[in-house]
């Protein structure tokens, strides 16, 4: 061998891997959204249903929501999962991990880290939200981080497309946050048994839950110093005029959210603050709005173990392990179908 020549062999960092994204929403997102506003502002409480929250801006501010001090249910959760992520994840290889309503990618990082480098390089992340944005954003973060990762980024409607889900490998399904918290009680039931549909006998389903706590602590965090909550949920107004031609003047609505004891969940609504006629033009509607009148734009409910437990009962699906933190805040629940 002429050594002249010879090559200096250095360990070559792996490429980050390409992210696959499936988009299912095109086109159904402009007929959802036109549908369900023509219904829900002619109801006798105007709403929105709270999916339309995010769109880029709305991802972004969420993000920032999570890192308020008042928003205690992100670090509470986030601690729990350090905690219960070597067990989870120590021996999850050659298996998908779909993460519902995906977001950010703080949480999945966790159990990610705690799957190790090995298990890694065999499982498929699999984030499934209606926010694109959301999903690409969290998804090359996750690439620069772990190179070896595959991901397949879904863009859909967790609420109606649960059938595009790949379910061919063994599933870990994670819902987190206490999203399931922004449904009602019959549609959170839907979900998870349209959930464990998909599930085979050995997946497991991750759900975190925000519990009932003290009126002040809840209201708190609804109505953060910084002004973060109000924008976010006044940003709704910005998404009906971008998708719908509209033209709400958010200042003209202000942020309420305050926590309904009967119903056990917090409650936002978006007040007018003076008399208002509004268009929108791509459904040809006009609505009026007499101050003081609100516009409904989420609940999130707040749970107790027995709340959580007739709800897995009445979805078919057993707890397997419970985790929550010393204040009983919040619970990471793991459930299975059961036997
Ligand atoms: N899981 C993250 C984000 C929670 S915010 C966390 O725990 O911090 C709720 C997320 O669900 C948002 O990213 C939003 O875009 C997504 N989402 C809300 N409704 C949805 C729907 N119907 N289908 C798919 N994603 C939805
Ligand atoms: C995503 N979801 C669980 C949040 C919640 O707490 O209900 C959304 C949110 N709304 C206001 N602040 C945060």
């Amino acid at each position: 061998m002429n050594m002249n020549h010879a090559v200096t062999v250095r360990p070559v960092k792996p490429k980050p891997r390409s992210l696959e994204t499936l988009n299912y929403l095109d086109g159904k997102y402009k007929n959802d959204i036109a549908k369900d506003i023509r219904e829900c502002l002619t109801a006798s409480q105007k709403h929105i249903p709270c999916k339309y929250f995010y769109d880029a801006y709305g991802s972004r501010l969420f993000e920032d929501i999570c890192r308020l001090p008042e928003y205690y249910p992100t670090c509470t959760e986030l601690a729990i999962l350090r905690e219960i992520a070597p067990e989870l994840m120590g021996t999850f290889a050659h298996k998908d991990l779909v993460e519902l309503g995906s977001g950010g990618n703080l949480k999945i990082q966790t159990l990610l880290d705690a799957a190790g480098e090995s298990n890694r390089a065999t499982l498929r992340y699999i984030p499934v939200d209606i926010s694109k944005s959301a999903i690409v954003e969290a998804a090359q973060g996750l690439l620069e981080r772990y190179p070896e990762l595959q991901v397949l980024g879904v863009v859909a409607d967790f609420t109606s497309q649960l059938d595009v889900l790949p379910t061919e490998r063994p599933l870990m399904f994670c819902f987190l946050g206490s999203t399931i918290g922004n449904m009602e009680e019959d549609e959170s039931i839907a979900f998870l048994q349209s959930i464990s549909g998909n599930m085979k006998p050995g997946d497991r389903l991750l759900v975190g839950f925000d519990m009932v706590k003290s009126k002040e602590t809840l209201e708190a965090a609804y109505n953060d110093s910084r002004g973060v909550t109000s924008e976010f949920n006044k940003n709704v107004l910005n998404v009906l005029n971008k998708e719908l031609n509209a033209n709400f003047d958010p200042s003209h609505f202000d942020h309420l959210a305050f926590f309904n004891e009967a119903g056990s969940r917090i409650e936002m609504h978006l007040m007018a603050n003076r008399d208002i006629s509004v268009k929108l033009e791509s459904i040809d509607m006009e609505v009026e709005f007499k101050r003081g009148e609100t516009i409904h734009t989420e609940n999130s409910r707040k749970f107790t173990k027995k709340s959580i437990e007739d709800m897995a009962a009445r979805a078919g699906l057993c707890i397997r392990n419970w985790h929550s933190d010393r204040d009983g805040w919040f619970s990471l629940v793991v459930m299975g179908l059961n036997p």
